[in-house]
């Protein structure tokens, strides 16, 4: 079936969580829906926003244009736009064009009755994010916490933030984050190469079929996690090291604040090593 046929199909009125038929209808081959208009809305309200508090700034080069957040000075509340205000704005118009996208990721999986776990991949990222700009500001009392929005800024605050806690690579959810990124792009190699293997074949041989595909990892390794497994299993390391990415950020400050290369002086102190 062609993509087009196949689109007339499912290309069906409902599903929509808010609006009704109201903004049911498509632009192109783009699905609208009261999400879509909320998402464009507010990505060119805060890439316009940028671009203005851009042209208040010292430099156009595009490595250091820096959006910065307001002076922690001004804890919790509003700072003058000038002042740490244009972060604020853009920040919601971000979380708010994010959020919506999610919602009108979730309205295109109603339409087709399919699963949620787009939507919920992708929220996941956008959990990632609120925890930087959002959630630990909030805990830390002031949003002066957030990063700056800047090429090279934003790899300095990580550095400086990085630092303050001496060496982040002892947090320990910073080690599982890490390991769960790596194990990531093993299964990613993994799969990629494997379904190359066998749809792929030399000139004259025929495409393989899965029942190979299993066959290559039980005579290599005794096991096959399976076709369908090995896509449950690529989703869940992935949502697991955005997550534990968020995790291991918030709660440096928050919960703990001091060095982290000190937090396992309590191991390294044990009597029975000396
Ligand atoms: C597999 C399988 C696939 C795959 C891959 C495997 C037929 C097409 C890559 C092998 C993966 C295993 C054994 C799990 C490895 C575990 C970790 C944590 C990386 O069996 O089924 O489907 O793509």
């Amino acid at each position: 079936m062609s993509l087009l046929s196949f689109e007339r199909k499912y290309r069906v009125r409902g599903g929509t969580l808010i609006g009704g038929d109201l903004f049911d209808f498509w632009i192109g081959p783009f699905y609208v829906g009261f999400f879509g208009i909320v998402t464009a809305i507010s990505a060119i309200l805060g890439t316009s926003l940028i671009f203005y508090a851009a042209s208040l700034g010292p430099t156009w080069n595009p490595w250091l244009i820096s959006i910065n957040p307001p002076d922690v000075s001004y804890g919790l509340g509003f700072a003058p736009l000038a002042e740490g205000g244009f972060w604020q704005v853009i920040t919601i118009c971000a979380v708010v064009a994010f959020v919506s996208w999610a919602l009108r990721e979730v309205e295109i999986c109603r339409k087709l009755g399919m699963g949620y776990h787009v939507p919920i991949a992708f929220s996941v990222a956008i959990f990632a994010y609120v925890t930087l700009v959002v959630i630990r500001p909030f805990l830390m009392g002031a949003w002066g916490h957030g990063f700056p929005y800047g090429i090279f800024s934003h790899l300095d605050w990580v550095s400086n933030v990085g630092y303050q806690y001496v060496n982040f690579h002892y947090n320990p959810v910073h080690m599982i984050a890490v390991t769960f990124f790596f194990v990531t792009t093993f299964a990613l190699a993994l799969h990629g190469a494997l379904i190359l293997s066998a749809v792929n074949p030399q000139k004259g041989e025929e495409v393989k079929t899965p029942e190979y595909e299993d066959t290559f990892f039980r005579d290599f390794i005794g096991y096959s996690v399976g076709t369908i497994g090995i896509h449950r299993l690529g989703l869940f390391l992935a949502l697991s090291a955005g997550f534990w990415s968020a995790i291991c950020i918030v709660i440096a400050g928050p919960l703990y604040d001091g060095s982290w290369p000190e937090l396992w002086d309590y191991w390294r102190n044990m009597p029975i090593w000396s």
